[in-house]
């Protein structure tokens, strides 16, 4: 059931609500291109942090024509190195609180993508785009350097060749080479993100929350392992998977052929 009341108090520039365990997040400041200023990205960290427990996965878009234009220029007032380290731990505290939080995030992209717009991106652990979407990092161009994750972030998406080329001589890529370099795993036509995303997102809370927990909790950090470390990781996290009761019923379920089998999409 979709309900318009927050569960949290956000914003002017965010609009938050829930469709049954979906929660959704929107960036909601479409006549600056849903830019982020220091109130918004104070928000996603609230919006985070104060996530239901009985919310199974979290829709994040961008209202209007763009998903965001990055970090709100306007604001890039004089900061001396101090102030600006501790600017740039506000968005690495507020994306961490997306990658390593309550429930998984999918990301419904669509128009600019670009600069911080892509390191929020990025922190989520489903991209999807609509055909209008395209990405860019004008932090070269514009005199400047990301600080929100991007640096950790898109190298392990796409390399870190890519991502210096993007910085380095402001090459924008198209929703389809994002697609095909891997910044999203789906593309849909236009208009159809959103749908798309909370279909993906309900799919997703219908998981068990262990299983969700290990995808977004454990495999990131198994994955930056050394194997060894990782093959006793990944033995303790299945193990206590499918020790779980909820595991006990839905693998009884298929055995006793109760539950849907793998079929082609
Ligand atoms: C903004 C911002 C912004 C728009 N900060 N105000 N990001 C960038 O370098 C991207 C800058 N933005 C753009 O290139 C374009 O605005 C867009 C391609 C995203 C959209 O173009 P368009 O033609 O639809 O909109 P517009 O007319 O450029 O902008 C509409 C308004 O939004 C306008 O304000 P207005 O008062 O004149 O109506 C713009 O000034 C305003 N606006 N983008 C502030 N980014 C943690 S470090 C991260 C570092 C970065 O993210 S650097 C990348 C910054």
């Amino acid at each position: 059931m979709s309900s318009r009341k927050s569960f949290v108090a956000l914003p002017a520039s965010l609009a938050a609500e829930r469709r049954g365990r979906v929660a959704v997040l929107r960036l909601n400041r479409p006549r600056k291109r849903n830019a982020l200023d220091d109130e918004t990205v104070l928000g996603i960290e609230t919006f985070f942090t104060a996530l239901p427990d009985d919310i199974g996965a979290v829709v994040l878009a961008g209202e209007g024509e763009h998903f965001s234009a990055g970090l709100d220029l306007s604001e890039l007032e004089e900061r001396n190195v101090t102030q600006g380290i501790a600017h740039s731990g506000l968005w690495h505290r507020a994306f961490e609180k997306i990658q390593f939080g309550k429930a998984p995030v999918v990301a419904v992209l669509h128009g600019a993508v670009v600069g911080g717009g892509l390191e929020l991106a990025a922190a989520a652990h489903v991209r999807l785009a609509e055909h209008s979407a395209y990405y860019a990092l004008p932090e070269g161009s514009r005199g400047i350097y990301v600080g929100g994750g991007g640096s950790v972030r898109l190298p392990r998406l796409i390399g870190v060749a890519r991502m210096m080329d993007m910085m380095l001589t402001g090459r924008t890529y198209s929703a389809e080479e994002g697609q095909a370099i891997g910044l999203t795993t789906y593309l849909v036509e236009p208009g159809r993100g959103f749908t798309k995303g909370i279909e993906l997102a309900e799919r997703i809370a219908s998981n068990t929350a262990l299983t969700n927990f290990a995808v977004t909790h454990a495999l990131p950090r198994i994955a930056e392992s050394d194997p060894a470390g990782g093959y006793a990781m990944e033995a303790l996290m299945s193990s206590i998977a499918q020790a779980d009761r909820e595991a006990k019923t839905r693998l009884k379920a298929f055995l006793d052929k109760r539950a849907p089998k793998v079929t082609r999409s």
